[in-house]
């Protein structure tokens, strides 16, 4: 890029601390992933929409008006499609892996053979085991662990049959995915058949190849990512539940690259499986390594997150959150890590570069995940809490090391964790807790519908900028705002999870529930196996109407007025949870752009023949404005289907609102 073209830190982001650690950065000479995308660009045509395939020795091909076919014969679409279903099958496979390595160390808690590992969820142990037709009464909670725990493991090989999970869904969905033929029947199974169909020379039929997309992206959803949370909560606890019952809360926690130490020692976590840093958060409260902490001249230890690994140990212990995705490398350049202990998924390779420049002692901890120049410390499960133990001792050591330390001031005030069941206790109490308020308020149009928003950061657009003004726009058209991942912790950066600030920003309607029922209209619901509490809240919707027809919001999801968005997407699990959402019925909007758009038929099955064959549909809308019209206007369509429709203008923002609300904000 030309010099003149060149952006500075405002263009690159919308958030302060971001942008004033990039400026310090910048001038430090400090190599970050904006420079890298600068270098990269002008990327490929052929890639960005989706038309290069390299799937054998034949090519490289792309596809242009002067070769309309691969060396195979293989058309555009049939190259997007192979393209985008390796992509749902990676994404499915990381969020699926992660819960096979939950699962494995279900089973050893369960067995006493992982000490620090506990069975804390009783109540939701017993739940998931009847899902799994366990017998549950009279039963020892670690012996009927140890079989939910088998029983989930056995969900990843099977090869005939249903995953079993897929009976939350409600009955018309199931129905449908049966009759395409669509249903998993085992996690590694639909992942292989991936693999094998987009192999050269299989399957050649775009609309057959994601009929088999769809299968791999359930089986993560329903699946791998259902899993993974479900046991994780019963292993952690799930937020919001009573351990012990006195303690009944959500945590208030704070985010964004202030919350590192200038006078502590600081550990931040990151990537995405919680295993090991449940335990670095336990071991940084031990009485000796804190003792050991102040004779290096420190006032304590500061566990602080990344990604989704932050968010996972947010939702059940407050742990303050240093940045989402965009910002793992400024986090390193505050020169105030001692230590960033990373697991698996979302970490750049940039981060061994950047800790070179200072003291910070980057480790890896997975087989899976190595990174040349970072210490790898092979995480053990079964001595967990001395792994932990010994890697905060060595980040104490690290203390006195520090050469000078420039911590943006910048933090925003959240409340976080709303599991499904949070919120089913908060809307209805715990002897009645259920969804009936939100469906009453929807069809009173004191809510006018459900958003998801999701998904990462991508340095292709201006960081948080597009999360920021969607969600903004969503609820101050009273659309409650559900969020998971990064784009939640963008929207925790910003104060729209502090019931207070938030609610100012809120709709007439939207507001009232909220403040009547005690929380913020924007709930951040965890990782991004998390996702998976979405697709258990919308079936509840579903069930509730069921059973109180005039609580009805119709018999499936795709009947609810809701809508999912990834703004600002970059991974390819993103792909898959977009898959799956689709599949499962929601109209599911991305930004930034698809690698799509260079299959014309591909595309139009995607944004426009799902909305018929799934009952919902893919759409790409970059402009955080236009993607909220196209969400409202679907939950609007929605609405007037279920025939609670109410005449009401869309709450348009120009620019000049959005820069009051800043300033507000
Ligand atoms: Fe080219 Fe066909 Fe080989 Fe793909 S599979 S690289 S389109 S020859
Ligand atoms: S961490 S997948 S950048 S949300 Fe889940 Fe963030 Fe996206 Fe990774």
């Amino acid at each position: 890029m030309a010099k003149s073209e060149e952006k500075n830190s405002q263009d690159r982001s919308l958030d302060p601390a971001t942008q004033s650690s990039m400026a310090d950065a910048q001038d430090a000479g400090i190599e970050l992933v904006w420079d890298r995308l600068d270098a990269q660009s002008p990327q490929c045509r052929f890639g960005a929409e989706g038309i290069c395939c390299r799937a054998c020795a034949m090519g490289p091909c792309s596809i242009s008006a002067r070769s309309e076919r691969g060396v195979c014969g293989a058309t555009a679409d049939t190259i997007v499609a192979r393209n985008f279903l390796r992509m749902i099958a990676s994404g499915a496979a990381s969020h699926s892996d992660h819960g096979r390595e939950v699962a494995h160390t279900f089973i050893r808690a369960a067995r006493g053979e992982a000490p620090g590992y506990e069975i804390k969820d009783e109540q939701k142990l017993r739940q998931v085991a009847r899902l799994f037709d366990l017998e549950v009464e009279g039963r020892d909670k670690n012996e009927l662990a140890e079989e939910v725990g088998k029983a989930a493991l056995r969900e990843f090989g099977k090869q005939e049959g249903e995953l079993t999970l897929i009976k939350r869904a409600p009955e018309r969905r199931q129905r449908l995915w049966r009759e395409l033929g669509v249903v998993p029947r085992g996690v590694d199974r639909e992942v292989v058949e991936v693999m094998h169909r987009t192999h050269m020379g299989v399957d050649q039929d775009y609309q057959n190849m994601m009929l088999q997309g769809t299968r791999a992206a359930l089986a993560d959803g329903w699946g791998g990512s259902m899993l993974a949370t479900e046991l994780q909560d019963i292993m952690f606890g799930t937020p919001g539940q009573p351990w012990p019952e006195a303690e009944r809360d959500i945590p208030q926690m704070e985010a964004n690259l202030g919350v590192l130490s200038d006078n502590e020692v600081n550990i931040v976590v990151h990537g995405h499986e919680p295993l090991l840093s449940e335990m670095v958060v336990v071991a940084a409260r031990d009485p000796e390594l804190l003792e050991m902490a102040r004779q290096a001249g420190a006032e304590g230890i500061n566990i602080a997150g990344i990604c989704c690994t932050a968010n996972e140990i947010l939702i059940r212990h407050g742990v303050p959150v240093a940045g989402n995705f965009l910002q793992q490398e400024l986090a390193i350049s505050t020169g105030a890590v001692e230590m960033m202990v990373v697991d698996v998924q979302c970490i750049m390779q940039g981060l061994s570069r950047v800790a070179e420049d200072f003291h910070t002692q980057l480790v890896t901890t997975s087989e899976k995940a190595r990174i040349p120049g970072a210490q790898h410390s092979q995480f053990d499960e079964e001595d967990a809490l001395n792994s932990a133990k010994a890697l905060v001792k060595q980040a104490i050591d690290n203390f006195p090391k520090r050469r000078g330390v420039n911590i943006p001031a910048d933090r925003g005030e959240a409340v976080a964790g709303f599991s499904h069941e949070y919120i089913n206790y908060m809307l209805g109490g715990s002897f009645r807790g259920s969804y009936w308020p939100l469906n009453s308020n929807i069809i009173d149009g004191r809510i006018r519908g459900v958003a998801g928003v999701v998904g990462c950061n991508n340095p292709k657009v201006s960081h948080d900028a597009v999360h920021i003004p969607l969600v903004e726009e969503l609820i101050a058209n009273d659309v409650l705002v559900v969020q998971t991942g990064c784009s939640a912790i963008a929207s925790a950066k910003a104060g729209l999870m502090r019931p207070e600030t938030a609610l100012e920003k809120a709709g007439d309607g939207l507001r009232e529930v909220c403040e009547a029922v005690g929380i913020p209209p924007v709930l951040h619901a965890g990782s991004c196996v998390d996702n998976s509490r979405i697709l258990i809240a919308l079936s509840e919707m579903v069930r509730v109407g069921q059973d109180n027809s005039r609580l009805s919001l119709g018999d499936d999801i795709s009947d609810l007025p809701v809508a999912g968005a990834a703004p600002e997407w970059m991974s390819e699990k993103a792909i898959a949870i977009g898959q799956y959402f689709v599949a499962s019925g929601v109209f599911t909007v991305f930004g930034v752009g698809m690698p799509i758009l260079g299959g014309e038929e591909f595309t139009k099955l995607l944004f426009e023949d799902y909305a018929d064959q799934l009952g919902g549909s893919w759409a790409c809308e970059p402009d955080p404005s236009d993607m909220a019209a196209v969400m409202i206007d679907h939950i609007d369509a929605k609405r007037k289907s279920l025939g609670i429709e109410e005449a009401r203008e869309r709450t348009l923002f120009d620019m000049e609102m959005r820069r009051e609300l800043q300033e507000e904000g």
